[in-house]
């Protein structure tokens, strides 16, 4: 009898889980408690981390885990690299559901950074209006830049205001729509956006925002993860968790 645990976080990760629900199939979502309220799912949750890799390989094992999918977002690079290690361990099948980065179109007018510290260099210079797209992590490094006026959005109101001394904050989640990032960039007079290579739907609509009004983009690059089998739809992790069974893996 398989029993999936879904390292979830991402668009992707709930999908799958609605189509286990569906199937009735045995399945856990798993949280690392980053947001107050993490969306609810059909499928029992479990929230915080496991202890790095042996907590994860213990939790495999303790909990009678039989399928692992990774299904987090590709910048969550420490969870991808201490699923493969853990499941290794645990002598566990892996599957990462993943989703393509994001590309540029003719009439997109990005500047590809490989990380947060090159991001910041690019704003060097005089006083603009910067949409950091990035959630709350990083917004400290931006610092170094304290010429600019900030838009910033988070999934959480911040327990003390981000250390930018002219910034606005928004407090939303995604999946976020292009009319209402279009209307958030003319409102604060947006001339550059910068973010993350996220890949999927849920904060896509930023990048056409920025395609609909010619406003640049910083793009960042996403981490490199190891090696590991890797699909991008969740018919393909439903194949994956029935062939497995079939072989008695
Ligand atoms: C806690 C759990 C679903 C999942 C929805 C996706 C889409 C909407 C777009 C912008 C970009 C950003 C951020 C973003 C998006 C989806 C997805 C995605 C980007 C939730 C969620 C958790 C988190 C964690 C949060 C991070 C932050 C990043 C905001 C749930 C809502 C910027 C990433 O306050 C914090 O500490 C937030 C931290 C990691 C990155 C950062 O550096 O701040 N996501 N986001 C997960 C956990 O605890 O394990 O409530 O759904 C999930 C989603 N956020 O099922 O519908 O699939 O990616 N999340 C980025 O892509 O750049 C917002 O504003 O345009
Ligand atoms: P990360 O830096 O790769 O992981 C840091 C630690 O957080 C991990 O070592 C693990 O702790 C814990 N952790 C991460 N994801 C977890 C999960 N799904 N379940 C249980 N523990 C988890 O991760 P992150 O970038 O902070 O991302 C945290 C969560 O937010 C993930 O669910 C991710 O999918 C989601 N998310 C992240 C981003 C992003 O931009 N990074 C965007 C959207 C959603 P232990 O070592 O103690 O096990």
């Amino acid at each position: 009898m398989s029993k999936i645990l879904i390292l979830g976080g991402t668009t992707e990760a709930s999908a799958l889980a609605e189509a286990l629900a569906t199937r009735g199939d045995d399945a856990v979502l798993s949280y690392a408690g980053r947001v107050a309220n993490p969306k609810a799912q059909p499928v029992p949750t479990r929230i915080g981390g496991f202890g790095g890799v042996a907590g994860l390989a213990d939790y495999l094992r303790n909990e009678g885990i039989t399928h692992l999918v990774d299904a987090t977002h590709p910048f969550a690079a420490t969870m991808s690299r201490n699923a493969v290690e853990a499941a290794a361990d645990a002598g566990m099948a892996l599957i990462a559901l993943t989703r393509p980065a994001w590309t540029a179109e003719p009439s997109d007018d990005w500047q590809h950074v490989a990380d947060i510290d090159a991001a910041v260099a690019t704003l060097t210079g005089p006083r603009r209006s910067v949409m950091l797209a990035l959630g709350r992590m990083h917004v400290a490094a931006f610092a170094a830049q304290p010429q600019h006026r900030y838009l910033l959005r988070f999934v959480d109101t911040p327990e003390g205001p981000p250390e930018l001394p002219d910034h606005r904050l928004i407090v939303d989640r995604g999946p976020f729509d292009v009319a209402g990032d279009v209307a958030l960039m003319r409102e604060h007079a947006i001339g550059v956006v910068v973010c993350k290579n996220a890949g999927g739907t849920g904060a896509r609509a930023k990048l056409i925002a920025a395609r609909e009004l010619g406003i640049p983009v910083v793009m960042i690059d996403p981490p490199v993860l190891p090696k590991r089998v890797q699909v991008e739809a969740v018919a393909d992790v439903l194949r994956w968790i029935d062939h497995a069974a079939d072989l008695g893996v």
